[in-house]
């Protein structure tokens, strides 16, 4: 008996440096999601977006830009994640922009300490998302949600999840960098960051890279996926605002999703950063659904 999934929208971009991810839930529903889910044999409840302030379009106030509104989605985002877990759902979080992650993955370290459980997060991201106000060089929160999580950054999202630091620097693996600012960088490696960056990817391999992200998972252990879609290579996935040349292709991408599928413990997803003022007739959107039906297990269904 699988769980059900609960599909989340949060049409926000107050955290981003251009508008448009605001649409991302929609066209993730345009192009199929929950149908897409449901031809898999799952459960499928989708209920609807959250609420939040506009985004006002402001420059950044000592190096924050929106902060009482991510704030105040993250909030949202926190309660709503929090209450698919507790009615044993899989919560999916459509974003929306990736400061929301705070909210999200505060959500589920959260559940986990509650219930004892082991916490597994696969940051999969052109970005290491790292930043602090005192080094980002655009003050946008988008690029600063996993320096929050692992302690760093305004006490307002540091204290959403209940404990300071939400998740330790060792729960998460970091898939697909290629871009880090320069303070980012020292940060990244003063907290030991585990990060498979694209040269990693590149010599390796995406097989092997995922054997390491994913080694040492029990059934113990919750994984969360937080799903950048500006992790793919902006040939394939042109619809995001900040692209990063150079990332995994199709199938590298695929094999990706579905190694985390055979681990059979993915816990909860957010997908994040669709723009579609960016794309070009829905076609990243209609690729993150082909994604994510294989991190819901298709591959493995047509091999069974
Ligand atoms: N590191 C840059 C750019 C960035 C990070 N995440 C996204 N963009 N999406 C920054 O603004 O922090
Ligand atoms: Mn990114
Ligand atoms: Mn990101």
């Amino acid at each position: 008996m699988s769980v059900a999934i609960r599909l989340i929208g949060a049409p926000t971009d107050v955290g981003a440096g251009s508008r448009g991810a605001s649409m991302g839930p929609e066209a993730l529903r345009v192009a199929g999601l929950r149908e897409a889910l449901q031809a898999l044999g799952l459960r499928v409840d989708d209920q609807g977006n959250l609420a939040g302030p506009a985004n006002p379009w402001q420059p950044p106030l000592d190096g924050y830009r929106h902060l009482p509104e991510v704030v105040a989605w993250n909030r949202a985002v926190f309660m709503a994640v929090r209450d698919a877990l507790d009615a044993a759902t899989l919560p999916v979080l459509l974003g929306g922009d990736h400061s929301l992650a705070v909210g999200s993955i505060g959500a589920v370290a959260a559940h986990c300490r509650a219930r004892g459980r082991k916490l597994r997060v696969l940051w999969l991201d052109a970005h290491a998302d790292f930043n602090t106000s005192a080094i980002t060089p655009t003050g946008n929160l988008h690029g600063m949600p996993v320096a929050c999580l692992c302690g760093h950054g305004p006490q307002e999202l540091l204290a959403l999840s209940g404990t300071v630091p939400a998740i330790a620097p060792h729960c998460l693996r970091q898939i697909g960098i290629r871009s880090v600012d320069a303070g980012e960088k020292r940060l990244v490696h003063g907290v030991g960051l585990d990060v498979f960056d694209m040269r990693t990817i590149d010599e390796l391999g995406m097989r092997q890279v995922m054997d390491m992200a994913l080694a040492g998972l029990d059934d113990e252990t919750h994984l969360h996926v937080s799903f950048d879609v500006d992790f793919l290579d902006p040939d394939i996935a042109p619809g995001v605002a900040t692209t990063v040349r150079g990332g995994p292709s199709y199938r590298e991408a695929q094999l990706c999703m579905e190694m985390i599928a055979d681990t059979g413990l993915l816990g909860s997803l957010d997908v994040m950063e669709l723009n579609p003022a960016y794309d070009v007739r829905n076609r990243t959107a209609e690729l993150a659904v082909d994604l994510i039906e294989s991190l819901f297990g298709k591959a493995t269904l047509m091999r069974a």
